[in-house]
């Protein structure tokens, strides 16, 4: 059965790691698959629309998602390339790991990932706005930066509104 991991807060170490390639030969190992359940999971409860591996302490490069909307399904990416594909934009961002806060940063407005689904098979994804965003956040994780570090007016999220970015 799939639990709730703890997600880990701006501070500790292993949010600031670059994580390890997975080797695809560990994908079918029904531990792996646990941690992708658990990612889900955990992504649901907070709720996140995104959550990458170094966020419950296990640094390999996988995150999850679901934005919410009807031409992306949830998805989970492995060892995922990113392609910028437009032009950049700011935009305001929040992370589960630095929660209560809001920031600006400049992120490319359309964005794809080539990488492995949750069989092993490839995968790519490409999309504009939120589902954009949220690639380039969660690759960001796995490379060991945190949106803090790259966005401007890091603030504490006080309208409804900044709300909602902070917390999903
Ligand atoms: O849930 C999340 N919402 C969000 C909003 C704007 C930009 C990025 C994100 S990702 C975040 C979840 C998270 O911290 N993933 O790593
Ligand atoms: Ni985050």
């Amino acid at each position: 059965m799939p639990y709730i991991r703890e997600i880990l807060t701006e501070g500790h170490p292993t949010l600031r790691k670059v994580a390890k390639k997975v080797d695809p030969r560990e994908i079918d190992d029904p531990l792996f698959q646990q941690l992708i359940d658990d990612m889900f999971e955990t992504m649901y409860a907070a709720p996140g629309v995104g959550l990458a591996a170094p966020q419950v302490n296990v640094p390999k490069r996988l995150f999850v998602m679901d934005v919410n909307d009807d031409e992306h399904p949830p998805a989970v990416v492995i060892n995922p390339k990113l392609e910028g594909l437009s032009e950049e934009v700011e935009l305001r961002e929040g992370c589960l790991s630095v929660p209560g806060m809001i920031g600006d940063i400049v992120r490319f407005k359309q964005a794809a990932v080539t990488g492995l689904d949750r069989e092993g098979r490839k995968l790519r994804i490409e999309g504009v706005g939120l589902l954009a965003q949220c690639l380039q956040h969660e690759v960001d994780h796995l490379n060991g930066v945190l949106y803090v570090e790259r966005a401007k007016n890091v603030r504490p999220a006080v309208s409804e509104e900044d709300k909602e970015t902070a917390e999903a």
